[in-house]
């Protein structure tokens, strides 16, 4: 019997793709087909896959002709096959010409004629692309915008660059408009990356004008304020998404749910870290009124573990802040404590000031390690009392997890509903303690 193997995503499933498995399984007896997971897809660069891996292997089932369906896990996972399933043949189609060829020492290899004019890339960009409008800082909205070039589904409508740092070369063709009401007007959908002092009301305009938003994090500067852009955003079938990075991370999902599934046992304190030196000595003196403090530009990411380890019920908290400038509310440092009913938790940040940036996650069974800079987290160890079963995890993060962000958002609307990355209560926790600092409850000055 002649075995034959071929690999691939097959979103979408289309002609091209079948008329593929009907000359693979033409070349022998019995065809095993090597669906790919959505890692393995992620970490070779395909973000943009709308099938689960589930709804693809039954696409492949219902063609009928494979004899043997298997996933795709890992890179070099192909010699492994091709070995423990004794294969004689594998087949791809011509657009991998010649990427194959290192397959040679193990079995036959053909390369099929791809089918002309059908892809699924045309597939999904057939559905009407989101017009994407972006406000916010030069600098940041420039990363903005060169990834979402790389999200199938979006389209750079307009960007409103809110200070004088110059956009980046490659956006010179992209409409510039001086403000949010001319955005809003050639936009679906926005990104907002303005001073959070003018979140709430940039929010609402743009629900009340039916556009969907994706927020720098904190969404407002009041739990009050932030329900009702909740609501707002319910009422008028809007999608208003969170942007913190790190929580569309794989390696942080990944994370959450080995905790959840209780790796290194009950947890009993999460310690999460974020610093960072953007503010220079001339500036400590001068300037606060426009910067973002520390709570709001690390504070939602230092909380977001904590929240979503721990939960929202703390029975207390103690907020310690050193002020760089205090009429400008600007702290260079502040530390929270939180304390549970089983658990305790702590979060520092700072701008102007610089500490190791860890997140650690204490169990009764071990715990989890995540190094520096964990917010853009792509590695993390879970260790034992025995090192011997320790465990470490690796997972790519393109763009700095902007990139996931979007897809997340395109998901989002398309679908109706936020994904679990962030949902609404941990938003609303996170504004609800920049509130408190805000207004000095809990909090004591060092
Ligand atoms: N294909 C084709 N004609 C098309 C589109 C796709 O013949 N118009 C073929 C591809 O060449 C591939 C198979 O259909 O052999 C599956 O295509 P994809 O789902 O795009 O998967 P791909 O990214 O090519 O994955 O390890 C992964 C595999 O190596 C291939």
């Amino acid at each position: 019997m002649k075995k034959v193997i071929t690999y691939g995503t097959y979103d979408l499933l289309h002609y091209g793709h079948i008329r593929l498995l009907e000359r693979a399984k033409n070349l022998g007896d019995y065809l095993i087909v090597g669906v790919t997971s959505d890692d393995f897809d992620k970490r070779r660069g395909k973000i943009n896959v709308q099938q689960s891996l589930i709804e693809r292997i039954q696409g492949v089932k219902d063609t009928g002709l494979a004899d043997e369906i298997i996933v795709e896990e890992y890179e070099g996972q192909k010699i492994d096959d091709i070995i423990n399933l004794g294969v004689d043949i594998f087949a791809i189609g011509s657009d991998w010409e010649g990427k194959f060829d290192y397959l040679k020492e193990y079995c036959e290899v053909v390369y099929l004629p791809r089918t002309e004019g059908i892809s699924s890339s045309d597939i999904r960009s057939d559905k009407r692309n989101i017009k994407f409008g972006i406000i916010g800082s030069g600098q940041y909205v420039s990363k903005i915008a060169k990834e979402s070039k790389y999200v199938n589904g979006v389209e750079l409508s307009a960007i409103c660059n809110m200070d004088n740092t110059q956009l980046d070369e490659s956006l010179n063709d992209v409409a510039i408009v001086d403000n949010i009401d001319n955005l809003l007007n050639v936009s679906d959908a926005i990104y907002i990356q303005t001073n959070p002092k003018l979140h709430y009301e940039q929010i609402k305009k743009a629900l009340k004008m039916h556009k969907h938003v994706i927020c720098e994090s904190p969404i407002a500067l009041t739990e009050k304020e932030c329900k009702e852009l909740f609501k707002i955003a319910k009422d008028n079938n809007c999608i208003l998404m969170d942007a913190i990075k790190t929580a569309y991370a794989t390696a942080y999902t990944r994370l959450l749910l080995l905790i959840k599934g209780g790796v290194v046992g009950e947890i009993v304190s999460v310690d999460s870290v974020c610093t960072s030196l953007a503010v220079h000595e001339q500036e400590k003196k001068d300037n606060f009124e426009d910067k973002w403090n520390s709570i709001c530009s690390w504070g939602p990411t230092g909380l977001l573990p904590i929240i979503q380890i721990l939960g929202n019920d703390y029975q207390e908290k103690h907020i310690n802040t050193l002020f760089f400038n205090k009429e400008s509310n600007y702290d260079g440092f502040t530390s929270i404590c939180f304390m549970y009913k089983n658990a305790v938790a702590n979060m520092k940040v700072g701008k102007g000031i610089k500490s190791e940036g860890e997140l650690i996650v204490t169990g009764t069974k071990g715990y989890i390690y995540v190094p520096a800079p964990w917010w853009k987290t792509d590695y993390f160890e879970v260790r034992f009392e025995n090192a011997m079963d320790n465990k470490r995890y690796f997972y790519k993060l393109d763009g700095d997890g902007i990139r996931n962000e979007l897809v997340s958002f395109v998901k989002a609307i398309a679908s109706g509903r936020i994904g679990h990355n962030i949902d609404e209560s941990t938003s609303i926790s996170i504004c609800k303690i920049i509130e408190d600092f805000d207004n000095r409850k809990d909090l004591r000055e060092l």
